[in-house]
């Protein structure tokens, strides 16, 4: 019996393998997707995210001023260290990809080093798709003047549509 279970469970493991998988699929409209070298999912691709599930990942806060803004600005959202907990990350940097097709990609020790923010509002407001949001990558350029520098600007992606851990 315990074997015919075990064989089962097997079988239902090679033909759904997502279904082995623990993350909750999105109840609202996915706005973010995370795929790559990754331990989790919640889709045929990866981790899909809808807004709750951003907010209930550890939120943090930047006040700086960036290549866009001249006057500091305060950045919230997620850490995107939390967002690679999350996910179940293995790989050492982060491929990030825009609504604009503007690629990039970021140093995992980076994105830890300077407590990189997926910020999702800029001074209490919520960023949309005309602006910088849904996602933008928020380095403290404040409280690191090493780098404040074209070479971080290029890695401050605005409009975030697609996370691959590579
Ligand atoms: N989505 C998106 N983010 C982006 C870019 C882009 O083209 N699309 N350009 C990057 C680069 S290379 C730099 S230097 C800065 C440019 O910002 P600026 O044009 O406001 O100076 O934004 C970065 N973030
Ligand atoms: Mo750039």
């Amino acid at each position: 019996m315990r074997q015919t279970v075990f064989v089962c469970m097997l079988s239902v493991g090679l033909i759904f393998p997502n279904l082995l998988h623990a993350l909750p699929a999105p109840k609202g409209e996915p706005i973010l997707w995370v795929s790559g070298n990754i331990a989790e999912s919640n889709s045929p691709d990866g981790v899909e995210f809808d807004t709750d599930m951003i907010k209930q990942l550890e939120q943090g806060v930047i006040t700086t001023h960036n290549h866009v803004e001249a006057k500091a600005l305060e950045y919230r959202g997620p850490k995107l260290t939390a967002l690679l907990d999350y996910v179940g990350a293995k790989g050492s940097s982060l491929k990030v990809i825009a609504w604009d097709d503007y690629v990039v990609s970021i140093p995992i020790s980076d994105i830890k080093k300077y407590d990189v923010l997926l910020a999702t509002h800029e001074d209490g407001i919520k960023m949309t798709i005309d602006g910088k949001g849904p996602f933008f990558i928020v380095f403290p350029f404040v409280d690191h003047p090493e780098i404040d520098r074209d070479l971080y600007y290029g890695l401050s992606v605005w409009q975030v549509r697609d996370l691959i851990v590579e």
